[in-house]
């Protein structure tokens, strides 16, 4: 039992827990105030919401934005967004039309509080923490059951205080600190973690930078990351028209971290993480001078006001070097109105660049690929092999002020060399318009009921899954190495994320870029295992990564450790999540390996039988007693709906 020390993380979880033990590694319920989807997850999770039988939202604010899907090929996407809007008008949540912008920009704008929990079907939802919310990403069925009322469970984090001193010099800015941060952790060290901002060097960064750097801390594989809330934070709600909601919100002098990590603004440089992982980062001092093919700046890690002014002014004049493109897509309509009022946006129109509608975008495949080996500068948050739409393109992730600088020269360029930084001047008020936001109905159930809930030929209904036997037999249909992303098991793009709300359509593409035949090969199989390293499932927090491999018959993951929301994910569909006791016996079992697990009622280790090989090995797992059931019972939805 740790005392209340105090710091911002455990003021929020400690007043929002409603059942367990205050210890790290402890499960613990959290009341959930606010709740977000996206129209990727967001569909699913609403399937979910209405499978649970609940007549309308029970969290304080739920919002459903589309901004991933909002390519239209066909009738798929926009099938799937009128879905949604009519579940929004039916059970009473807002919905953020499509080109109103990138979900995570528009809840830090427009709803985020200092204070409030919120959790989110999408990974990058501690964006918010720069406002100081706990903000958590999971998988789409747990969003849909805070949106029915319901705790989220948790394992109670350790803090990781990360004490900023000093200032940003010229050209450096915050994605060079979460950057900074992942080349010191990489992309496990913030498993179990929360990362808290704190010390002098807080006061210099602006909301949108402190979001950039609680965004990103999602890559390091942490539970989320916080800023506290100062007048800083204040200034941002008064100039978003929401100063009424804000709170201070800061660690006492006495909190005590978990764990403490310094680092001095004033001493950092521009960085770059390399392909084909955001943990790879080198300074751009370094590396610089290599040609480049396309330069995209946007996506929730830096599309806001301020970075997009900062390209502005140093494009001001100047035009996109001949061997490359230049794409852009702004956060959201705030951000392009204040643009075009304040004559950027014509900078960035004058320099040639192809300005892309305020969306995810090439950040998750939807458009902008890149050409066949190509080098593509971005100022995302992921360059996951493949993720961009072209396996063989080299994809480094990168400050606004490194890609800018780059678009111009042509070449990977240190920005310094530019000479005198950029002075940009913000607004004291942003413009405010909230007309692309549909209100929920005032909450009288009745006028709800009678509105019809819109589907398209592409939503299909759910699949059932039965319980999980005592003993699990089959064949290894698969083996992984370190870091595999749910990327890998369930690719997204232009060509799949319209399928996300068509399991039996989506699952034909699970691994499509490591082994294209692994559907063909479980589904013959009767299903089977996968086996992997360490931290799998890292990255999106897309369930789709367990639901498709459950409909093609996966009955359990093995491996050496989990990422925290694929695991959640596992669970909530009924598929066992095990790890190896000695992860050097991950060496002895191969592809095509028979085995029997005999899991039992998962209350203790669990036996594999190598029936190939002839061996036995002991695996464990981290399942509560409740997860146990839960997976028992066949995953979380035959779960809440005895409990509804
Ligand atoms: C991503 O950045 O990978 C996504 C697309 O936003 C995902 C959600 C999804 O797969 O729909 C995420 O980060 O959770
Ligand atoms: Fe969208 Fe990219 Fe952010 Fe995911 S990481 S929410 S795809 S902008």
């Amino acid at each position: 039992m740790i005392t209340m020390s105090g710091t911002v993380a455990e003021k929020i979880l400690n007043e929002h827990i409603v059942e367990g033990e205050i210890a790290p590694g402890e499960e613990v319920a959290l009341k959930i105030d606010q709740t977000l989807t996206q129209d990727a997850t967001g569909t699913m999770a609403c399937l979910q919401f209405e499978a649970i039988g609940i007549p309308r939202v029970k969290a304080e604010l739920s919002v459903s934005y589309a901004d991933h899907n909002t390519l239209q090929t066909d009738f798929k996407n926009p099938d799937d967004h009128r879905y949604l809007q009519s579940v929004a008008r039916r059970y009473g949540l807002y919905f953020s039309r499509p080109g109103n912008g990138i979900c995570h920009q528009l809840h830090l704008e427009r709803f985020a509080c200092p204070g409030k929990t919120l959790i989110g079907s999408d990974s990058h939802t501690p964006t918010a923490g720069g406002i100081g919310s706990f903000a958590i990403g999971a998988g789409g069925l747990d969003v849909a059951v805070s949106m029915a009322g319901m705790p989220y469970r948790i394992r109670y984090p350790r803090v990781v205080g990360i004490k900023l001193t000093g200032k940003l010099p010229d050209w450096v800015s915050a994605k060079d600190v979460i950057l900074e941060v992942l080349r010191r952790i990489d992309v496990k060290g913030g498993v179990g973690k929360v990362l808290e901002y704190f010390g002098p060097g807080v006061k210099t960064l602006s909301v949108p930078e402190r979001a950039t750097i609680t965004n990103m801390g999602t890559e390091t594989g942490a539970t989320t990351s916080v800023f506290p809330s100062d007048e800083v934070t204040k200034a941002f709600m008064d100039a978003q028209e929401r100063g009424d909601q804000w709170i201070p919100l800061v660690a006492d002098s006495d909190a005590e971290y978990d764990e403490l990590m310094e680092l001095n603004l004033s001493e950092l440089e521009p960085l770059a993480a390399l392909p084909h992982s955001p943990g790879k980062v080198k300074p751009v001092s370094e590396i610089a001078g290599m040609e480049v093919q396309q330069v995209a700046i946007g996506s929730c890690t830096n599309s806001s006001l301020r970075d997009l002014k900062i390209v502005a002014n140093i494009l001001k004049g100047h035009t996109v070097a001949d061997n490359l493109h230049l794409t852009i897509n702004p956060g959201s309509r705030q951000v392009v109105e204040h643009l075009i009022e304040s004559d950027e946006m014509r900078y960035l129109v004058a320099a040639g660049a192809r300005i892309l509608e305020n969306a995810c975008g090439p950040c998750i495949g939807m458009g902008a690929a890149p050409s066949s080996n190509a080098v593509s500068v971005r100022t995302f948050n992921r360059n996951f092999e493949g993720r961009s739409g072209t396996k063989d393109a080299q994809v480094f992730l990168v400050s606004p002020e490194v890609a800018a600088a780059t678009a111009i020269k042509g070449v990977l360029t240190d920005p310094r060399d530019l000479g005198d930084y950029s002075r940009i001047e913000m607004p004291p008020r942003f413009i405010v318009n909230d007309n692309m936001f549909i209100p929920p109905l005032p909450p009288d159930e009745a006028a709800a009921v009678g509105i019809v809930i819109v589907r398209g030929p592409n939503i299909k209904s759910l699949p059932d899954f039965p319980p999980l036997p005592d003993t699990l037999n089959g064949e290894v249909l698969i083996k992984v190495g370190d870091n595999l992303t749910t990327d890998h098991i369930m690719p997204a793009g232009a060509k799949i994320l319209p399928l996300r709300s068509n399991i039996p359509e989506i699952s034909k593409y699970v691994f499509e870029v490591i082994d294209p035949e692994f559907p063909a090969r479980a589904l013959e199989k009767g299903g089977g295992f996968i086996i992997g390293g360490e931290n799998y499932g890292q990255g999106s927090s897309r369930e789709h990564a367990a639901l498709a491999p459950k409909y093609l018959g996966v009955k359990a993951v093995i491996v050496k450790s989990f990422a925290r929301i694929h695991l959640a994910n596992l669970i909530n569909f009924g598929i066992a999540p095990l790890t190896f006791k000695d992860p050097a016996d991950y060496e002895s079992v191969d592809m095509g390996d028979n085995l029997e697990v005999v899991i039992g009622d998962l209350r203790g280790d669990v036996k594999l039988r190598n029936l190939t090989k002839g061996n036995e090995i002991e695996l464990t797992h981290s399942l509560s007693q409740l997860d146990a059931e839960i997976l028992k019972t066949g995953g979380k939805l035959p779960w809440v709906k005895a409990k509804v």
